[in-house]
């Protein structure tokens, strides 16, 4: 059977186009911002407007969401969604059955199915639906004919009932007064023991928003907040083998990082043990900080090993434009294989993209704005295929079609060494223990390393750099024993 290729729940935009919500405004432009936004499926919901009408709006939407890379469902009407060709439909309780809407899309095309009680849920699953919209959370002024109004506890109840009858790996996504306010909370108290929402689906909080854009930015970030727990355990569970080839300066770091987040580290340059090594299920960090041109030629032989074993490898082009040995291993190395994440300060990006920069040592300094840092980290991420991570006061992430933005950590990083590098290390067990979403995966590494420096920063014993580095460690190990044990606390400094 041919299935849908993955599909990202995160940010899913219902639309309505009733003046109410949309206003005097288009809902082409309204979309087309949205996805600017990062909104990562829509579903295009007119119940009644005129059949010509609605082929021709779902034409256009999906000629805008072809061009974002998104799938666009319609809602209820599956001829219209058989006429454009688009990705799917979703469908409600009292809309047409599964098995019919099934035999007029054929497989491979997407069927959501909404979902009120544990029954709804359960039958949707059996009939062979994709994903599932589970709600009404919250009472809305969008839906007038809403059932019952369910909560995230009601939310949760569904989850659980799924996970316990075989169907914990269905997408769900949660519908019903959501807005960027209680996302947050929304996802957290959602969450079943064993399974957690994908995301969230909007239609107010994103089409009658003043700046489409701006609010779908938003959700993305609550969303992808929602699920740094989901990477810390996903890290903690399966122990992933970091394989750093890195500096002779944030050897010892490193390792120590890894092991206080719960993967295993192994610090190999010698490039022979790679192709074994990229068989263990981890993952390879390069980092070029004392580059050499022996160790070079052993950082490609070990970078095409994990490419050839599918394993992710994360690049660390440290200084990369201070010095023409570095700049032209940076060549060398984007030309021999695929990068899973590429991270970098603003400079060594820079460098990277093709702008010439004066470096000044390896160390970092900014010149860039955010909405600046924002598109190199989009652009690079789409040459390169890779997700991005620039680093700086405020780390911005892309994986070329959504660019978040993390605003956790300290200054004491800045005033030790290797945290640049070791916090490579971290991206790289998290992409190797939660494959599915790579971009997530990094910017939940990302949060989770600064805010135990904002933990460390803050404790008594801590007096500056020197009693700042073993701080740093605990709180890394702390942050993964509370959450382990289902105290989230930390988890509300995620910024
Ligand atoms: N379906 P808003 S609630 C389209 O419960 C829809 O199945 C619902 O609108 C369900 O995000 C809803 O503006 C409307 O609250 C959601
Ligand atoms: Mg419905």
């Amino acid at each position: 059977m041919v299935k849908p290729a993955a599909v990202d729940y995160s940010v899913y935009l219902v639309t309505d186009s009733t003046p109410a919500i949309l206003g005097d405004r288009d809902l082409c432009d309204v979309v087309e911002a949205s996805l600017r936004g990062g909104v990562t499926i829509v579903q295009y919901r007119d119940k009644h407007g005129e059949r010509d009408t609605v082929v021709q709006t779902a034409r256009k939407l999906h000629e805008i969401t072809r061009r974002h890379g998104v799938p666009l469902l319609i809602n209820d009407r599956v001829d219209v969604a058989v006429e454009v060709g688009c990705e799917g439909v979703h469908i409600g309780q009292d809309d047409i059955e599964y098995s019919k809407a099934r035999e007029m899309l054929g497989e491979g095309k997407i069927i959501g199915v909404s979902a009120g009680s544990i029954d709804e849920a359960l039958r949707a699953c059996a009939a062979g639906a994709d994903y599932l919209g589970i709600g009404t959370v919250f009472a809305t002024a969008t839906k007038k004919d809403t059932k019952s109004i369910i909560g995230p506890q009601g939310v949760s109840t569904i989850l659980s009932a799924l996970a316990a009858n075989g169907h914990g790996g269905i997408p769900t996504v949660c519908i019903g007064g959501v807005n960027a306010s209680n996302t947050r909370q929304v996802m957290a108290q959602s969450v079943s023991p064993h399974k957690t929402l994908d995301g969230v689906a909007v239609v107010s909080a994103i089409v009658a928003a003043q700046d489409p854009a701006a609010a779908a930015r938003d959700l993305l970030g609550k969303v992808v907040a929602a699920k740094v727990p989901d990477v810390v355990q996903a890290v903690a569970r399966k122990g992933p083998l970091s394989h750093n080839m890195t500096n002779l300066v944030v050897q010892n770091f490193a390792a120590n990082v890894a092991l206080s987040i719960g993967a295993s580290p192994i610090m190999s340059n010698y490039a022979e043990e790679a192709a074994d090594l990229a068989k263990l299920g981890g993952a390879l960090v390069i980092n070029m900080g004392t580059v050499t041109p022996e160790g070079l030629k052993n950082y490609v032989q070990a970078f095409q090993a994990y490419n050839a074993a599918g394993r992710p490898v994360v690049f660390d082009p440290v200084g990369a434009g201070a010095t023409a040995v570095r700049r032209s291993a940076v060549k060398t190395l984007l030309s021999a294989g695929k990068f899973t994440v590429i991270k970098g300060n603003e400079g060594e990006l820079q460098t990277l993209h093709g702008v010439s920069v004066t470096q000044h040592g390896v160390d970092s300094a900014s010149t860039l704005t955010l909405p600046q840092k924002a598109q190199l980290a989009r652009s690079l991420s789409r040459v390169h295929g890779a997700v991005v991570l620039l680093t700086g006061a405020v780390d911005v992430l892309s994986d070329g079609r959504r660019t978040l933005r993390v605003d956790n950590g300290h200054e004491l990083l800045g005033m030790i060494t290797g945290t640049g590098c070791t916090l490579g290390t971290t991206v790289s067990a998290a992409v190797a223990a939660y494959p599915g979403d790579k971009l997530v995966a990094a910017a939940a590494a990302t949060a989770m390393f600064g805010v135990a420096a904002e933990m460390a920063a803050v404790r008594t014993e801590v007096r500056g750099p020197g009693t700042f580095v073993p701080a740093f460690l605990d709180e890394l190990y702390a942050i993964r024993k509370a959450t382990a044990a289902g105290d989230m606390r930390w988890l509300t400094m995620v910024k």
